[in-house]
C-alpha cells in the first residue's frame, strides 16, 4: 500500500476506513493528510512554481500571490456534466441532470479506478462555517490537485482544526476529487512529466448523491468543480440537508449597514451571475452618505456568495458565511468598481487565468484605464492592446478569477467569525431586467417576497447559450445549485417563513440594470445602491427614525410597496423626479406578459409547485386590473396603465 505522510494523526475511524477505501480505488502514489499551516501551503505553491502549474508573481508588488492558467478547455463549471443522484428522478426535480445512484456508481468506478496514479491523494479535513459553530458543517475532500489544496486553504477552515472539530464523527460530507489524469510510469522507475495543468480533457463528471452526502467530481480541476465545499457542498449538498433540518442554504451575499445611528441590520442578496454580487457586497457608500465623522451609512462584507441561514432560540433567522475567502470573477473588478476587492487581493492571493505583466503582476480587462504595453495572456501567448484590437483576443479568460482570503477585505464585518451567526432583517433578489420590474419593492408578505424570489431571472446577453434577450428565470439564483426538487425547495421556504412569523426577514425585489428609452442604463449603480439599501433598513424594524430622513412616504401598488421620490435620499447625486420615474414606473402591460411568463415557468414542475405562487399572481393581476378599471388612479407611480 501506500505511504501516509502526515504530521497529523487521524483518528476518526471511519474517516481513515473510507481513505483507505478511496486510495485502494484510486490508487495514488502517496496520501498527504493536510494540517492547513501555512508552511504546508508554501511547500505545495513552491512544488506546483517547480512543476509550472504557477508561477509566484513579484514578491514586491503581490506578496505570496501565484497565477495559474487552466487549459483551455477547463474554464468553467459544467453544468451538462453535473449530475443530481438522488434515488428518484422526482427527487431531483425537472431542473436537474438525474441519474440513479446506482447506475452512476456503475459508471464511475472504472473512471476512479487507478485515476491517482503518479500522484499524491490529498485528505482535506475543512469546516464550512467558522470551527464549532452550531451552524457549520465538516466536510473531507480527497483529492489528486495541490492546486485545490492550497485554494481549499483560502476557501475554507482547512486542516488540523477542522479534523479536531470533527472528532469521532462519522457525519462528514465525503467529497472526492480528481483531475483525471494519471501518470504513467516509465521504463525507468520514473514517473511521467505531468502537464501544466493535467484535467481530462474529454471526460468530466460532478456526481452529487443527496441521500448519502457524498460528492464524486472527475476530470476537472476548475473552481465550483474541484474545490468542492463551495457550490457542491455548501449549496447542491447542504440544500438537501437545510431541506430535511428546517434551515436555508442559499446563493447569498451577506452585508451588514450600519445607520448614522450606530444602528447595525444585517441584510442577505442573491443575484443570477453577471449581476455584481461581490461589488455589492462590498459597497462603498457615496460621501454624501457617508459623513467620515463617523455619523454616516457603513457597509460591513459577512459574505460574497453563500448563506447558511437557521432559525435561532429567538425565533430570527441568523446567517453564517460557511466560506472563508472569496472566489471572484477578476475581469470587470478594479478600484472603481470595488475597491475593496482590489485590497482583498493584494497579497496571500491565487488567480487563475488572468495575464501576466513583464513586471511579474497581474492583469485583466478592465482592471485599469490603460492596459499594460504588453504581457502574456491566459493561454500563454504575447498580448498587446494592439493585438487585442485587431483579433478580440482577452488577456484574461472572461471566467477568470481571484482566491483571497475574506480577512483580507477592509469592510469585513467584525462578527465574521461569530459562530452563532448574524440576525437577518432583509433579503433582497434581483435580475438584470432591462425593463418592468422597478428600481426596488418590498413584498406585502412572506409569500409573497418567496414569490419574487422565485420568479427571479435575468435578460439574456451573451449569445453563448440559447437566445437573447429573453428572460431566463433562475430562481433564488439556485437553478443551478438547488440539489433537490425545486418545486419542494419553493415550498420549504415558504414553511421557514410560516415558521418564524413576524420575527421573518421582509423580503425585497431590485433591479439595478433598467435601461431608458434611449437603451442606456437608468440608474448610475454601485455606490448609489447605498440610496436603495437605506431605503430598505428604513422599511425593516429599525424604521425610520433611525435615520436622518424623515419621510416616511411609500407606494401601495399591485406588485408591493414601492419608493416615492420623496422617501429616498438624493442628497450628492443629481437624480430628477423624471429619472426616479423611469427606473420605478409599473407598466401593467408588462406586468401582464411577466405573470404569464412566470406561471410558464412554474408550470415546468407539473403541478408541483405550492398553490401560493398561483395565488399570489392571481392576487397582482387582479390589483392592476382593479386599478385599471378604476379608470382615473390615485397611484403615481402605476402611470401607465392599460
Ligand atoms: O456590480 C454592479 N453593480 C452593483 C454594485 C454594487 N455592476 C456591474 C455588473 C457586472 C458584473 C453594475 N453595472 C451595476 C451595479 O449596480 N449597474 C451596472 C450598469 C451600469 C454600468 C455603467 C454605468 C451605470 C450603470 N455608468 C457608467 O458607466 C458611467
Ligand atoms: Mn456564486
Amino acid at each position: 500500500m501506500t505511504s501516509l505522510k502526515t504530521s497529523v494523526p487521524v483518528r476518526n475511524a471511519s474517516l481513515n476506513a473510507w481513505v483507505k477505501e478511496i486510495a485502494e480505488l484510486c490508487q495514488p502514489d502517496d496520501i498527504h493528510v493536510c494540517d492547513g499551516s501555512e508552511s504546508e501551503s508554501a511547500a505545495l505553491c513552491e512544488a506546483m512554481v517547480k512543476s509550472g502549474m504557477m508561477k509566484r508573481l513579484n514578491p514586491a508588488l503581490r506578496p505570496n500571490s501565484f497565477l495559474a492558467c487552466s487549459d483551455t478547455s477547463d474554464v468553467a463549471r459544467v453544468e451538462d456534466r453535473t449530475f443530481i443522484c438522488s434515488e428518484t428522478k422526482d427527487a431531483a426535480g425537472p431542473t436537474n441532470n438525474w441519474m440513479a445512484p446506482a447506475e452512476m456508481r456503475k459508471t464511475l468506478n472504472p473512471l476512479f479506478k487507478g485515476c491517482m496514479r503518479g500522484r499524491t491523494l490529498y485528505v482535506i479535513p475543512f469546516s464550512m462555517g467558522p470551527i464549532g459553530s452550531p451552524i457549520s458543517q465538516i466536510g473531507v475532500e480527497l483529492s489528486d490537485s495541490p492546486y485545490v489544496v492550497v485554494n481549499m486553504r483560502i476557501m475554507t477552515r482547512m486542516g488540523a482544526a477542522a479534523l479536531s472539530a470533527l472528532g469521532d464523527r462519522p457525519d462528514f460530507v465525503r467529497a472526492i476529487h480528481t483531475v483525471g489524469a494519471p501518470l504513467a510510469k516509465l521504463a525507468d522507475g520514473t514517473t511521467e512529466k505531468d502537464s501544466a495543468w493535467p484535467c481530462n480533457k474529454e471526460t468530466k463528471y460532478i456526481v452529487h448523491y443527496p441521500e448519502t452526502r457524498e460528492i464524486w467530481s472527475y476530470g476537472s480541476g476548475y473552481g465550483g468543480n474541484a474545490l468542492l465545499g463551495k457550490k457542491c457542498f455548501a449549496l447542491r449538498i447542504a440544500s438537501t440537508m437545510a431541506e430535511k433540518d428546517g434551515w436555508l442554504a442559499e446563493h447569498m451575499l451577506i452585508l451588514g449597514v450600519e445607520s448614522p445611528a450606530g444602528k447595525k441590520s444585517y441584510v442577505t442578496a442573491a443575484f443570477p451571475s453577471a449581476c455584481g454580487k461581490t461589488n455589492f457586497a462590498m459597497l462603498i457608500p457615496p460621501a454624501a452618505l457617508a459623513k467620515e465623522n463617523g455619523t454616516g451609512w457603513k457597509i460591513t462584507t459577512v459574505g460574497d456568495d453563500i448563506a447558511w441561514i437557521k432559525p435561532g432560540a429567538d425565533g430570527r433567522l441568523y446567517a453564517i458565511n460557511p466560506e472563508a475567502g472569496f472566489f471572484g470573477v477578476a475581469p470587470g473588478t478594479s478600484t472603481k468598481t470595488n475597491p475593496n476587492a482590489m485590497a482583498s487581493m493584494e497579497k496571500n492571493t491565487i488567480f487563475t487565468n488572468v495575464g501576466l505583466t513583464p513586471e511579474g503582476d497581474i492583469w485583466w480587462e478592465e482592471m485599469t484605464d490603460t492596459p499594460p504595453a504588453s504581457l502574456i495572456d491566459w493561454t500563454g501567448q504575447a498580448w498587446t492592446p494592439e493585438i487585442a484590437k485587431e483579433t478580440g483576443r482577452k488577456a484574461a479568460h472572461p471566467n477568470a478569477r481571484f482566491t483571497a482570503p475574506a480577512s483580507q477585505c477592509p469592510s469585513v464585518d467584525s462578527e465574521m467569525e461569530n459562530p452563532a451567526g448574524v440576525p437577518i432583517s432583509a433579503m433582497i433578489f434581483g435580475g438584470r431586467r432591462p425593463d418592468t420590474i422597478p428600481l426596488v419593492y418590498q413584498s406585502a408578505s412572506w409569500e409573497h417576497g418567496v414569490y419574487i424570489a422565485a420568479t427571479t431571472g435575468s435578460e439574456t446577453t451573451a449569445a453563448a447559450v440559447g437566445q437573447v434577450g429573453i428572460v431566463r428565470r433562475d430562481p433564488m439564483a439556485m437553478l443551478p445549485f438547488c440539489g433537490y426538487n425545486m418545486a419542494d425547495y419553493f415550498a420549504h421556504w415558504l414553511r421557514v417563513g410560516k415558521k418564524a412569523g413576524a420575527q421573518a426577514p421582509k423580503i425585497f425585489g431590485v433591479n439595478w440594470f433598467r435601461k431608458n428609452s434611449n437603451g442606456k442604463y437608468a440608474w448610475p449603480g454601485f455606490g448609489e445602491n447605498m440610496r436603495v439599501l437605506k431605503w430598505i433598513i428604513e422599511r425593516v424594524q429599525d424604521g425610520p427614525a433611525a435615520s436622518t430622513d424623515a419621510s416616511t412616504d411609500v407606494t401601495e401598488s399591485p406588485i408591493g410597496r414601492v419608493p416615492t421620490y420623496a422617501s429616498m435620499t438624493w442628497t450628492g447625486l443629481d437624480f430628477s423626479e423624471a429619472q426616479f420615474k423611469e427606473v420605478t414606473h409599473l407598466d401593467a402591460g408588462a406586468w401582464k406578459r411577466e405573470l404569464v411568463s412566470s406561471a410558464e415557468f412554474f408550470a415546468k414542475f407539473d403541478g408541483r409547485a405550492p398553490k401560493e405562487m398561483k395565488s399570489i399572481s392571481d392576487g397582482i393581476l387582479e390589483r392592476f386590473n382593479r386599478t385599471a378599471g378604476a379608470g382615473s388612479s390615485t397611484n403615481a407611480n402605476l402611470e401607465a396603465q392599460v
